[in-house]
């Protein structure tokens, strides 16, 4: 049997220096999670080619089958059936300090991740550091990375280590673990202990309570960039629609084919590439009218939406930004398909100002915002029925996309790009693209 390996998009890993953390006796560790691998050894796999059961998904209209295991660096782990031989274990030394690299590679889900009696210090995301963070479990969207710092200070014995899904519409409810084992001579429980404070499938307040944590380290040496005025302000509304099929014939809600959407724009990747289009000046592929607010503005969150606000228009829109302006972006999740979106942008790392629960107001939530010590990452969690609002500047000329990380949300059109213009000399002018391209 054969399975692909599924993972999002590239992720680029640029880690903090570590000159800050007196990194004299830290070992680093790797920690990866895939949603399946390159073995399939038991039933709770993504059976046959991943990509063919997208494939299928994506042309009958509905939702893909949810994964059957997830792994951490290549394996599911003890709670799966027959797995048990191929645990991943991490082997410490009493005393010392390890970082742990987390990445979350998995395709469809956020996941919360701890580790048994072992309080966690969060130090970087996103390759910016944070102030240190003590925490027994985090929570992290797909594509993006943490930096943990781990002390191996418990007694010697065995511990799991575990990361589950904080679920979606359709979710994979199984659990990973590998063990993470002290060396030396002691008596190793049979079964190792388990992470009782990794947070259960559903539990928003888990999400919010450690997002809302996250602060950027803020220093001399990092400092803050966040842009205190604005230029250029969007307001987009985050949805999960769908687009009716003849005869009500498709795998999605009433018959219809799933369209995910941003401002009810539900992205058309067009034949050309935008970004060799914009360069060689190629009409009809994408238009410039990419909308800065919803094109209706109704009660966004309420139970009781209006009709027909769920079926999105199809286009390849995009918006264009000025050279070094500075941007604003609310993201509005919407009850329309209410889920937690993990939005991520190319190109430039962005400044997390704000979040919150139901409609954003933009009288009295900017005063909230937080302007001295923003995160900077790339990815930002829109809540449930919630907002999330960034800042940037747009100083890296070019075409970026800008996407839900999850997988599915993604291939269904929550997707725009932003062209940004040339600034006035050709160090911020974008490059030529190479002599040869590859056809493909
Ligand atoms: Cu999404």
């Amino acid at each position: 049997m054969s399975s692909r390996c599924a993972q999002s998009d590239p992720i680029y890993l640029t880690l903090p220096k570590e000159k800050n953390h007196n990194a004299t006796d830290l070992e680093k560790l790797h920690i990866i999670f895939l949603q399946s691998s390159t073995f399939v050894v038991a039933a709770s796999w993504f059976k046959g080619d991943v990509m063919e059961i997208i494939q299928t998904a994506l042309a009958n209209g509905g939702e893909p089958n949810a994964s059957d295991a997830f792994t951490i660096n290549g394996q599911p782990g003890d709670l799966y059936n027959c797995s048990k031989p191929g645990t991943f274990n991490v082997l410490v030394n009493y005393g010392k300090r390890y970082l742990l690299r987390v990445i979350n590679s998995v395709m469809n889900e956020e996941m919360f991740f701890a580790i048994a009696q072992h309080n966690l210090t969060v130090v970087g995301m996103d390759g910016a550091y944070i102030k240190p963070i003590e925490t027994d479990y985090i929570m992290i969207t797909p594509g993006q990375t943490m930096d943990i710092l781990l002390t191996a200070n418990k007694s010697p014995s065995h511990y799991y280590m575990a990361g589950r899904a904080y679920a979606g519409a359709v979710y994979d409810n199984t659990t990973t673990t590998a063990i993470v084992k002290y060396i030396g001579n002691y008596t190793a429980p049979s079964t190792p202990s388990f992470p009782g404070n990794l947070p259960n499938f559903t539990d928003i307040d888990a999400v919010t309570n450690f997002t809302n944590r996250i602060r950027a380290l803020a220093s001399k040496d990092y400092p803050v960039e966040v842009p205190q005025k604005v230029d250029t302000r969007l307001y987009i509304t985050v949805s999960m629609g769908s687009i009716p099929c003849v005869n009500d014939s498709c795998d999605g809600p009433n018959g219809g084919r799933l369209a995910t959407s941003l401002n009810n724009m539900s992205f058309v990747e067009p034949a050309e590439d935008i970004l060799l289009a914009y360069y060689r000046k190629i009409r009809g592929i994408y238009t410039t009218n990419f909308p800065s607010v919803p094109p209706d503005f109704f009660n966004f969150t309420s139970d009781d939406l209006p009709d027909n606000v769920s079926t999105p228009l199809k286009a390849t829109k995009v918006k264009i930004l000025e050279f070094n302006s500075s941007v604003e972006i609310v993201f509005q999740g919407t009850n329309i398909g209410a889920e937690n979106h993990p939005m991520h942008l190319h190109g430039n790392s962005f400044y997390h100002v704000g979040s919150g629960f139901g409609n954003f107001d933009n009288e009295t939530d900017p005063k909230g915002y937080n302007l001295i010590d923003p995160p900077e990452i790339n990815t930002v969690g829109v809540p449930t029925n919630g907002w999330a609002a960034i800042r940037f500047r747009a100083d890296n000329p070019g075409v970026w996309f800008m996407h839900c990380h999850l997988e599915r949300h993604a291939s269904w059109g929550m997707d725009m790009a932003f062209i940004v213009k040339n600034g006035a000399t050709k160090l911020t002018s974008i490059r030529h693209p190479p002599r040869y391209l590859n056809p493909c």
